[in-house]
């Protein structure tokens, strides 16, 4: 049970980590064995997706060994968001108060996830932002840099949101939050995921805080970033963008029968 196992805050609760893996054999066991030095009572659920390079099977050996590493196997590669999901599925199941999205790549510090865990104190979302005084990025290309940072722009130029690193991959949810977010009828899978929780989030009124971090490219692996994982955060964006605008309009013409903003 997650509340008699990991209880490193009190007032927070139990936290889960979860990180997805899709060929990740050589990097899981050093970014577990760095998280647990730095937060030395929560927990990990690594969720692979059938990594053909055997991670899964090097999980399941990290879990044996580790009352704190779990688990979650899926039979194929379907995603961030669908991994994801089903992570914070098993979280909400076994009680976890706090569910915590990162890397398994090494992009993103552990030793960040304290001062994250603390802001989340007085917030409900907390996303480890590069984009934040304080921020910095290590070793990106500047092509990736500047994919970042433009879609970064055209998400909160098109979703009117204020959050500086809204596809942030590093982020601690309180598990309440997301129960509220209807993850049933998520349907991004790319890091489209990552634009379509926070927004949901900021929408529904709650209160997001960005942490400054160092995201460092990964050193070993393959990045599954690709043309289709663009294409689909660049076609959803502009399509809730657009149905913003439109409801802007409606709330401007006839208020009286103006309905309730929403981006699904
Ligand atoms: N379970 C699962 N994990 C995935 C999938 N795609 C990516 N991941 C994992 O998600 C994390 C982020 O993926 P990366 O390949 O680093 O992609 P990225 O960080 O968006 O892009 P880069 O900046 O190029 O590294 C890593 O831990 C991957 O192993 C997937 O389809 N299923
Ligand atoms: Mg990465």
């Amino acid at each position: 049970m997650a509340d008699q196992q990991a209880q490193p805050d009190r007032e927070l609760g139990p936290v889960l980590v979860v990180i997805p893996t899709y060929n990740e054999r050589d990097n899981i066991g050093k970014i577990v064995k760095r998280l647990h030095t730095a937060l030395p009572t929560v927990h990990a659920l690594v969720v692979d997706d059938g990594s053909p390079d055997g991670t899964g099977q090097l999980a399941d050996e990290m879990a044996a060994a580790d009352d704190r590493v779990h688990v979650l196997h899926r039979t194929e590669k379907a995603g961030l968001g669908a991994a994801y999901i089903a992570g914070f599925g098993w979280g909400m199941d076994r009680g976890y108060q706090v569910l915590v999205e990162m890397d398994a790549d090494g992009s993103h510090a552990p030793e960040d996830l304290p001062r994250m865990l603390d802001a989340l104190h007085d917030a409900d979302l907390v996303i480890g932002s590069r984009y934040v005084p304080g921020g910095t990025v290590v070793n990106w290309p500047k092509k990736r840099e500047i994919l970042s940072r433009g879609a970064n722009l055209y998400s909160r130029l098109a979703l009117g949101a204020s959050v500086k690193d809204i596809t942030a991959g590093f982020r601690a949810y309180r598990t309440d939050v997301l129960r509220n977010l209807k993850l049933h009828n998520v349907a991004s899978a790319g890091y489209c995921f990552q634009i379509d929780l926070a927004w949901r989030t900021i929408e529904l009124g709650y209160r997001v805080v960005e942490v400054p971090i160092t995201f460092t490219e990964r050193e070993i692996g393959v990045s599954k970033m690709s043309g289709d994982i663009v294409r689909e955060a660049l076609i959803r964006v502009t399509k809730w963008g657009l149905r913003r605008r439109g409801t802007q309009l409606r709330d401007l013409v006839a208020p009286k029968k103006a309905k309730t903003t929403s981006n699904r």
